[in-house]
């Protein structure tokens, strides 16, 4: 009910009475009052004026379950959003919860995480109110092998959401950050469990600087937030809708068709290709990433001409 009172409130401009909204909802006013107050609790900025009714302020940067689903249109991915205030890390919740049973598609989105985590046990600044930290899980049929092509599914949703809601330029660094302007907006941590040759379930998890103003100064010079780059706030429920709506769409074209679906689109947003690049591994080397291979495996060219496939998660690659 709450949640039909918020569509309720967010269709009309101007004021609408205790009374109408009774009868559109089929409760008393007294009810209405209680949602009310409900909505308000949640962080809503609801203007009540005698003789005049209620009436949504422009809001502030709520989030919450009821405020992503409500732009929401997917069928998979989102059925379920969980939200919460503090978590650990929204990986390791969801994790628990996909032990449990929980079904493929799930969200688990928080507004603080008080252990974010990167990849090979990277910290991942999480502060609250900031950011959209947020973990979905997916139950592909694939093998360990070709999990990380979830990730690059994954980034180029990213990427494609936020250019879209915002009409802002992010570009992918193969594999798997999304950068504005040389600096990390986001960055996906995608983890498994599985048997040797078979996904039971995948995490993947999404990390995106969203209204932060200031970071410590050991980011401030690699990291930067949507608000940075747009001069305005932004609703970080809108970022995590756009996200969802890209991801279902990839996931559907990668699982039904592979990799090979959505690889246009990666190379068309991503900013590693064409580049002169760093392979930090063992033996580093020095190369210009030529292609993006079928599997997603990213090709370099050492000067001496001899192509390298690089894979994810073996290595990082770093513009020269
Ligand atoms: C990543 O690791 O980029 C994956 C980050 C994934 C975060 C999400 S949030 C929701 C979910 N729950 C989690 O616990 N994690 C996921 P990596 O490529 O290892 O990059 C980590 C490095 O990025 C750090 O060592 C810092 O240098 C930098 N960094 C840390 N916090 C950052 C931030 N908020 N913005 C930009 N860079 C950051």
């Amino acid at each position: 009910m709450k949640n039909k009172l918020l569509e309720l409130l967010k269709k009309y401009d101007g004021y609408i009475s205790g009374e109408d909204i009774g009868t559109q909802l089929g409760v008393s006013r007294t009810a209405v009052w209680k949602y009310i107050k409900a909505l308000r609790n949640d962080g809503y900025n609801i203007e009540a004026v005698t003789n005049k009714g209620y009436r949504l302020m422009p809001s502030d940067d709520v989030l919450s379950s009821m405020e992503v689903k409500i732009g929401l249109h997917t069928k998979l991915i989102g059925k379920d959003v969980l939200f919460f205030d503090t978590v650990d890390s929204t990986n390791n919740k969801l994790r628990l919860l996909a032990l449990e049973g929980t079904e493929e598609g799930t969200v688990v989105i928080a507004d603080e995480q008080s252990g974010g985590k990167g990849r090979r046990g990277h910290i991942w600044s999480s502060p609250k109110g900031t950011g959209l930290w947020m973990s979905v899980l997916l139950k592909p049929d694939i093998t360990p092998q070709e999990a990380s092509r979830i990730t690059l599914v994954a980034g180029l949703s990213v990427c494609q959401g936020i250019n879209a809601l915002l009409g802002i330029n992010s570009g992918i660094k193969w594999p798997n950050d999304i950068i504005i302007e040389g600096k990390k907006v986001c960055g996906i941590l995608t983890e498994m469990n599985a048997q040797i040759d078979n996904v039971e379930f995948v995490v993947v998890g999404i990390g995106v600087n969203v209204n932060t103003e200031f970071f410590s100064d050991e980011l401030k010079d690699v990291a930067v937030s949507l608000r940075q780059v747009t001069c305005g706030k932004v609703k970080r429920s809108e970022v995590a809708a756009a996200i969802i709506e890209r991801l279902e769409e990839n996931y559907n074209k990668y699982t039904q068709e592979g990799f090979l679906a959505v690889k246009a689109d990666y190379e068309k947003n991503c900013i590693t290709l064409k580049r002169e690049v760093k392979v930090i591994a063992k033996d580093s080397f020095n190369g210009r990433a030529i292609a993006i291979n079928n599997d997603g495996e990213l090709i370099v060219e050492k000067e001496n001409g001899e192509q390298v496939t690089v894979f994810s998660g073996e290595v990082s690659v770093r513009g020269v």
